[in-house]
C-alpha cells in the first residue's frame, strides 16, 4: 500500500482509508465481494498469479478485495506498511506465531497474557519443540538475562489482560532488536487510536478485532499489522497453509463500519472509565483499582508516555472474599456479566474462573492474576447510569457483610 495520504488525520483515515479510489458504481463503502474464488480469463493468468508473478485475487483464503480494503485502512491507522485480517484474535495470534517459529526456537512471553494466548503457548506450541520462556517484561534486566540467540520472538500485551500491567514497548523492542528477535504486541486493549506499538519500535501488532475495532459485540475477528515482508509471510504461510483462519467479507464490512467511529468511542470509553475508576478508588468497599489513568497506578508515567489515553478497561479488587465479589456481580442490573470487552455495553467478568481459567491456580498466583480480581469493560452508556448500577450493587454487598480492611 502507499502511504501518500498518511498526513491526513486519524479520523479521516478511519473513515476514508488511505487510498482515495472511487468505488465501483460510486458506492460510498467498498462492496462486499462474497466470492470464494475468482475466475481466470486465461489458464496462463492463473499460473502467473499462483507463481506470484501477477497481482490479483484468485481464492479468498489468500486474499479478497473487501478484506483488502479493510487491511489497507487498518495498516494506515497502525502506521504499518501492511495489515492482514483473520477469523478471530486467536486466528491472528496463532497465524503469526506459527509463521515465525520452528522446533528448537525460543519465544519470550510476558508473564501476564490473555488466557487462550497463554494456553496456545503452553499447551499448544510447547508440544512442537518450541520453548516458551515466561519473563516479567516490566523488568528489563530479566529480559536481558533471558534473551538468547535462540530467541526468535518477544511477545506481550500492554495493558495486559486482565490485570492492566504495562510493558515499556520502546525499551523491550530495542533489546529484542539488538538480539535479532522480533517484538509482537497485542494491542487489543488500546487500538491504534490510543497506542501505536510499531512507532515505538515493535515489529508486529496483533488484535482481537472482536473488541473495540468492531465495537458492538456482534462479531469475532482478528487483525495483524507490520512490514510488507512479514505480512506477506504470514499471509502465505501461517494464514494460508497453517491455520486457514480467514475473515469473511461481511465481517470486514462490519469492522470498517466500526472503524469510522473508533476515535469517538475510545475517547468516550476512556472518559467514562476514568470517572468510574476514580469513584471506585474512593469507595470504602474497594481495596484496589488498577487503571492507567489513576495517579495511584504504579506505571502512571509509562502510561502517559506510550498511550494517548487510559482506555476503557478497569481491573479492581473488593474488600471482601470471592463470594462477596460474586454477590456484587449478581446484583448488577445494567452492567452485564459476560466475557469479552470493548463493546458499547458495559461488561463485567471474573478472570480467575472465566477468561483466565486456562491457568491453574498456582500459575495464576505466579503470573500475577489474583483470584479476587474483577474486570470491568466500561461501555458507552451514560456514565451516571453505569455508576448508579455499581454503587447499588456495592451498597447491597455492604448490607450483607461487614467490610474488613484486612480481608
Ligand atoms: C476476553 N479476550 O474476554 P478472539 N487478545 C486479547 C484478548 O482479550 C482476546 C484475544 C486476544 C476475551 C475473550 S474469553 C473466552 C473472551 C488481549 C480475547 C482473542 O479470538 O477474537 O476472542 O481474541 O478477555
Amino acid at each position: 500500500m502507499t502511504n501518500q495520504h498518511t498526513k491526513t488525520g486519524f479520523s479521516t483515515r478511519a473513515i476514508h482509508g488511505n487510498n482515495h479510489v472511487r468505488q465501483p458504481e460510486g458506492a460510498l463503502n467498498p462492496p462486499l465481494y462474497m466470492s470464494s474464488t475468482f475466475t481466470f480469463e486465461k489458464t496462463e493468468d492463473g499460473a502467473a498469479m499462483f507463481a506470484g508473478e501477477r497481482p490479483g485475487h484468485f481464492y479468498s483464503r489468500v486474499s479478497n478485495p473487501t478484506l483488502l480494503a479493510l487491511e489497507e485502512r487498518f495498516a494506515s491507522l497502525e502506521g504499518a506498511e501492511a495489515a492482514l485480517s483473520f477469523a478471530s484474535g486467536m486466528g491472528a495470534i496463532t497465524s503469526v506465531l506459527w509463521t515465525f517459529l520452528s522446533a528448537g526456537d525460543e519465544i519470550i512471553a510476558d508473564k501476564t497474557l490473555y488466557g487462550c494466548t497463554f494456553a496456545f503457548l503452553h499447551h499448544g506450541l510447547s508440544r512442537f519443540g518450541i520453548k516458551i520462556i515466561d519473563v516479567d517484561l516490566t523488568d528489563i534486566n530479566a529480559l536481558e538475562a533471558a534473551i538468547s540467540q535462540k530467541t526468535r520472538l518477544v511477545y506481550f500485551e500492554s495493558p495486559a489482560n486482565p490485570n492492566m500491567r504495562l510493558v515499556d514497548i520502546a525499551a523491550v523492542s530495542a533489546i529484542a532488536r539488538k538480539h535479532g528477535a522480533k517484538t509482537i504486541v497485542d494491542n487489543t486493549y488500546c487500538t491504534p487510536y490510543l497506542q501505536q506499538p510499531l512507532k515505538l519500535g515493535a515489529d508486529i501488532v496483533v488484535h482481537s478485532a472482536t473488541k473495540y475495532l468492531g465495537g458492538h459485540g456482534d462479531l469475532i475477528a482478528g487483525m495483524a499489522a507490520g512490514n510488507n515482508d512479514d505480512m506477506l509471510r504470514v499471509r502465505t504461510e501461517g494464514l494460508k497453509d497453517m491455520t486457514g483462519a480467514v475473515m469473511t467479507p461481511l465481517t470486514a464490512h462490519q469492522i470498517m463500519r466500526g472503524l469510522k467511529t473508533l476515535d469517538l468511542r475510545m475517547d468516550r470509553h476512556s472518559a467514562s472509565a476514568q470517572t468510574i475508576a476514580e469513584r471506585l478508588e474512593a469507595h470504602p468497599l474497594v481495596r484496589e483499582v488498577y487503571y492507567p489513568g489513576l495517579k495511584s497506578f504504579a506505571q502512571y508515567d509509562l502510561a502517559k508516555r506510550q498511550m494517548r489515553g487510559p482506555g476503557g478497561m478497569i481491573a479492581f479488587e473488593l474488600n471482601t472474599d470471592l463470594s462477596g465479589a460474586s454477590c456484587m456481580m449478581n446484583a448488577l442490573e445494567l452492567i452485564k456479566r459476560a466475557v469479552s470487552l470493548g463493546d458499547a455495553d458495559t461488561l463485567i467478568q471474573h478472570p480467575a474462573s472465566m477468561t483466565h481459567a486456562t491457568y491453574t491456580p498456582e500459575e495464576r498466583a505466579r503470573h500475577g492474576i489474583s483470584d479476587t480480581l474483577l474486570r470491568l469493560s466500561v461501555g458507552l452508556e451514560s456514565v451516571e447510569d453505569i455508576w448508579t448500577d455499581l454503587e447499588m450493587a456495592l451498597r447491597l454487598l455492604s448490607h450483607q457483610r461487614q467490610p474488613s480492611k484486612a480481608a
